[in-house]
């Protein structure tokens, strides 16, 4: 998603939100949680707003349709101005209704549409935690499927809805930053692939392609444990091979931990390593095996989901003024820059992801 749209889609949220932070009202522990996560989350947050994605889509579009005319029938370079400077919220069609006069998303009024969806069970005037936290999975889990979608769109050559390994190899090649694929790098996505084929048919479905494509968002067992597995394998300092002992449990893993945990409990109580350890060992062998990590998967490596969580709690965080746990529609009207300030990296690249949030 283009970094200049959203810049001036939510330029003044953004603004807003760090002075508000620098100067921020809210008091003891939550705030500092908030304060100190808050970046972390908002990277990664799926969107609040579903007319947001609409603009972010619409505009990703027009880059393309921009990229794939660049040559005209008679292969003759035809230049365009650039999307970034001249996209506004405006030139999207279906929120020319939600506009202020000034051309700007009326996020006012996107807050009074939005609040009885939100406000739904029970419906009565409040939202609870269960409530937006429902509302943001699935914002999430739309936005996984989408770009599943996509994918398998620009891959599927053969229009069986699925991708074999053919199909998709020329697309890792392609997307390789260095264009020389790595020695057993084929083979790397080959086990991966294989791992996601979980009817072993040599093709990925819709469903077998959004686990191959984010592993850390896969009910596939098998592919959790893989991608665990391989993360281990990625430590450096391992001595005994793709298992932890305490020390590299406590060295490398335990604080991601501990931090997510204490944002999500809100500062309650967090196990001690030790006791998490033990907790965790469920053999006893005194190694924390990958399988044996899987209860920690979300914290170690969220993905779209368990990001979707901590938002909710980032969320409530900071528009619940009075502490009751529930939003009502004054409350998310005060915090308005807080639900419009998602803010999108560039790229297609879950690799691109891997690399950036990988904390082992
Ligand atoms: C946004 O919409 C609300 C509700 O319709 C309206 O009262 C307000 O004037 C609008 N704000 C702007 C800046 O246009
Ligand atoms: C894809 O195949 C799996 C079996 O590997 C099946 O459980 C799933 O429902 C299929 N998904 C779709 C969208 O057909
Ligand atoms: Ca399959
Ligand atoms: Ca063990
Ligand atoms: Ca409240």
């Amino acid at each position: 998603m283009s970094k200049a749209v959203v810049y001036m889609l939510l330029a003044t949220a953004t603004l807003f939100l760090f002075i508000v932070r620098s100067q921020t009202n809210i008091e003891g522990k939550k705030g500092d949680l908030n304060r100190r996560f808050g970046y972390k989350i908002l990277e990664r947050a799926p969107i609040f707003d579903p007319i947001v994605t609409t603009i972010e889509r619409e505009v990703e579009q027009r880059k393309q349709q921009k990229n794939n005319n660049y040559f005209d029938d008679n292969n003759v370079a035809v230049r365009r101005t650039g999307l970034g400077s001249t996209t506004s919220v405006s030139e999207v069609a279906e929120t020319y209704q939600y506009l202020t006069s000034g051309g700007e998303l009326n996020t006012t009024l996107r807050l009074y549409i939005l609040f009885p969806l939100l406000d739904r069970k029970p419906k009565d005037g409040f939202i609870g935690f269960d409530e937006l936290e429902s509302w943001i999975i699935q914002r999430a889990m739309e936005r996984l499927d989408y770009d599943t979608q996509v994918e398998l769109d620009s891959m599927d050559m053969n229009g069986d809805l699925a991708v074999s390994f053919k199909e998709y190899l020329p697309h890792i090649s392609k997307n390789e930053e260095k264009n020389d694929m790595a020695q057993g790098e084929a083979e790397w996505w080959m086990e991966r692939f294989n791992i996601a084929d979980y009817d072993h048919d040599a093709i990925l479905n819709f469903t077998e392609l959004r686990d191959f494509l984010h592993p850390e968002d896969s009910q596939n067992h098998e592919m959790l444990t893989w991608m665990v597995r391989d993360k281990l394998k990625r430590m450096d300092d391992l001595e005994i091979d793709g298992k932890l002992n305490f020390n590299e449990f406590e060295e490398h893993v335990y604080s991601t931990y501990e931090s997510y945990m204490d944002f999500e409990t809100n500062g309650g109580d967090v196990p001690i390593a030790k006791d998490k350890f033990a907790e965790l060992d469920v053999n006893n062998d005194q190694f924390l095996s990958p399988e044996e990590l899987l209860p920690i998967v979300p914290y170690l490596y969220p993905g779209e989901i368990a990001y979707a969580k901590y938002y909710t709690s980032y969320l409530m965080n900071e528009a619940d003024d009075d502490e009751d746990e529930r939003l009502t529609l004054q409350e998310m009207l005060n915090h308005e820059s807080v639900f419009y300030n998602t803010v999108h990296e560039d790229g297609d690249g879950y690799e691109e992801n891997d690399d950036e949030h990988d904390e082992l």
